[in-house]
């Protein structure tokens, strides 16, 4: 038989890359960057029922409780909470009773090229833990309990009503130049004065707090965390501080602001993990005003899906409109807010395991990933259709994407991925463009797999690309810089974690912003919460270090939201 030794050898390369990815993601306890998919769901601690399946081999009450433990804090993200499976495997008893505890044991204990961590022979679980958690997932998934309009109200709080508001601004902050840093492990964020960066004020938010967005006047910062507390922020204060707050479910990623001409700071939406559903609350109280569940079939073949988590959530600027992504079912929902007592929806069938995403440069068509489809959505918010889905390279991870004038293809959008080092760069013109249009017009070649986010801006011929999850430090700790109107000169690869001055920590640069003139941009060094973690602020032109942010309290700093291209979807 004949061998192609290169494929061959690409395959064993890619299957080492695959387990050394999916084994970062396992050491979470370890570093920093490892937390990304196997972070710690705040439903560990949820009380929940139950019940134990006839069939499956037994198990004391207290090692139920510790398996369901560990499979929150470890299984959860890519399994589901049900176990139907998303980016893992579904590990329903039907399955997991007939596959039987030794086989599940192999497969914890030393995973899989597919992308299951090695829990076992990473050392994350002991052999007597693994043999727990092959037992425990023959038992029937414990379900978290709902939550409703009840418990919304419940965790609602409004510190300062909307009358005792300042009438207008009342500090000398440049607003549209603050940054809202993610203190991930610290459960709080930095606003951060873009000018001086100095921070101006540490505020305690959701644990594991994940993003940020603006209201559409630019006045009010909305943080989400990863237990679904919602905090409002308004900018206008001396000092700025939460004004009110809600905790919408049990655990979310996801919030976003009404946008529309008319609506500007009316409504804001955030999505939730657990339950599966979304709620429309007053923009400046937080009220809850509607709740709406995702519960229901997948794109083809349609099958019933009890937990479609909310992943990304974007404004319409063309309708009174959230677009609403469902991750597991595929769908898309442009949920019309213009009368929320009668709510109109058009659901658009995408694609499996929705993520992230961000606008066209227009603003009309939006691009979101289906991670796990290696695909990317594209959603015409004017005519609300699906214009097309692109393949893409494996598991695009865009955050909000990346928007320029390629010199050959003309205008794109790019992402670039974490399965693999390709930044496939998309066609999104297709009056001036046709024969491009939703089409990969360009792929780039990236300094390795492991990558999250991509930026450039309109005013700069530079795109950032990070690679924080790339099991070599060499990459993780370095960003690849790309000059726009030459990308066949390559990349040039800066050593940001270098820059820093950090001695220790996993130093992974992750998530680069630009400030609003468009000509700094920063990135975050990630360390775990024992060490130091800074920001870095490189010049965009010179491509040289500008700035190094280094105080105590900036404990893993992550996420990094600029008011003004946050406000106005600059990216
Ligand atoms: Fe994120 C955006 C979900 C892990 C940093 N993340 C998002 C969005 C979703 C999501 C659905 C899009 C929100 C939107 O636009 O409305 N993230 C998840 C997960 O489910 C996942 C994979 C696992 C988990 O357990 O949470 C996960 N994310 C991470 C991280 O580990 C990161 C790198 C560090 C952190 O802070 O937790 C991380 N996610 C971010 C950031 C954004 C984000 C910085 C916003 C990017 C932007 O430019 O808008």
């Amino acid at each position: 038989m004949k061998v192609n030794k290169k494929r061959l050898v690409r395959s064993l390369v890619l299957s080492a890359l695959a387990l050394a990815v999916s084994s970062v993601y396992a050491d979470a306890s370890k570093d920093a960057g490892a937390q990304y998919q196997s972070a710690e769901s705040p439903l560990a601690a949820v009380e929940m029922h139950q019940n134990i399946n006839p069939k499956a081999p037994a198990m004391t009450e207290n090692e139920f409780g510790i398996g369901k433990n560990i499979y929150f804090q470890r299984c959860a993200g890519c399994h589901g909470v049900l176990r139907k499976g998303a980016t893992g495997k579904p590990l329903t008893t039907d399955k997991t009773i007939a596959n039987g505890t030794d086989y599940l044991k192999v497969f914890i204990k030393y995973g899989s090229p597919a992308g299951m961590p090695n829990w076992g022979t990473s050392g994350e679980l002991t052999d007597e833990q693994v043999d727990l958690m092959a037992r425990y997932v023959q038992q029937e998934p414990p379900t978290p309990p709902e939550f409703g309009m009840k418990e919304m109200e419940a965790g609602w709080k409004v510190i300062v009503p909307a009358d005792k508001r300042p009438k207008k601004k009342e500090n000398d902050l440049n607003i549209e130049n603050l940054f809202s840093v993610t203190l991930r492990d610290a459960g709080e964020i930095a606003l951060i004065d873009g000018d001086s960066k100095k921070i101006v004020t540490v505020l305690k938010t959701g644990y594991a707090v994940h993003i940020s967005r603006m209201s559409a006047s630019g006045r009010y910062l909305y943080v989400i965390g990863r237990d679904a507390r919602i905090n409002l922020i308004d900018l206008w204060m001396a000092k700025p501080d939460t004004v009110a707050e809600i905790k919408v479910g049990l655990e979310a990623r996801s919030v976003e602001t009404s946008k529309f001409k008319g609506f500007e700071d009316k409504y804001a939406v955030a999505g939730t993990y657990w339950p599966p559903q979304y709620v429309i609350m007053d923009g400046d109280t937080l009220k809850p005003l509607k709740i709406v569940s995702t519960r229901g079939m997948t794109v083809a073949p349609a099958e019933y899906h009890p937990e479609p988590r909310v992943a990304s959530i974007a404004a319409s600027h063309y309708r009174p409109e959230f677009l609403i992504n469902a991750k597991e079912t595929g769908k898309i929902m442009m949920v019309d807010y213009s009368d929320i007592n009668n709510l109109k929806t058009t659901t658009l069938e995408a694609a499996k395991f929705l993520h992230d995403g961000g606008f066209d440069s227009t603003g009309r068509y939006f691009m979101v990933a289906a991670n796990a489809s290696n695909k990317v959505a594209v959603v015409d918010t004017k005519e609300d259709k699906l214009t097309a889905l692109v393949d893409v390279g494996k598991t695009p991870h865009p955050g909000r994407g990346a928007n320029f004038i390629d010199p050959k293809f003309g205008p794109v959008w790019a992402t670039s991925h974490l399965g693999d080092d390709s930044i496939s760069l998309i066609g999104t013109d297709p009056k001036g463009h046709k024969a491009q249009a939703w089409k990969v017009v360009h792929t780039l070649t990236g300094q390795g797999g492991g990558s999250l986010f991509i930026k450039t801006n309109p005013k700069s011929s530079n795109l950032w690309v990070d690679t924080p999850l790339n099991p070599d430090a060499k990459l993780s700790q370095s960003v690849a810089v790309y000059d726009i109107k030459n990308l066949d000169k390559g990349l040039e690869m800066l050593p940001i974690g270098e820059w820093s001055g950090l001695a220790e920590g996993a130093k992974r640069i992750v998530q680069p912003e630009y400030n609003k003139a468009g000509d700094e941009v920063w990135f975050s060094v990630w360390s775990a919460k024992d060490k130091e973690s800074a920001i870095v602020v490189v010049d965009d032109k010179t491509r040289k270090l500008k700035a190094v942010i280094r105080d105590p309290r900036l404990v893993t700093p992550t996420g990094k939201f600029n008011v003004y291209n946050t406000q106005h979807d600059i990216y």
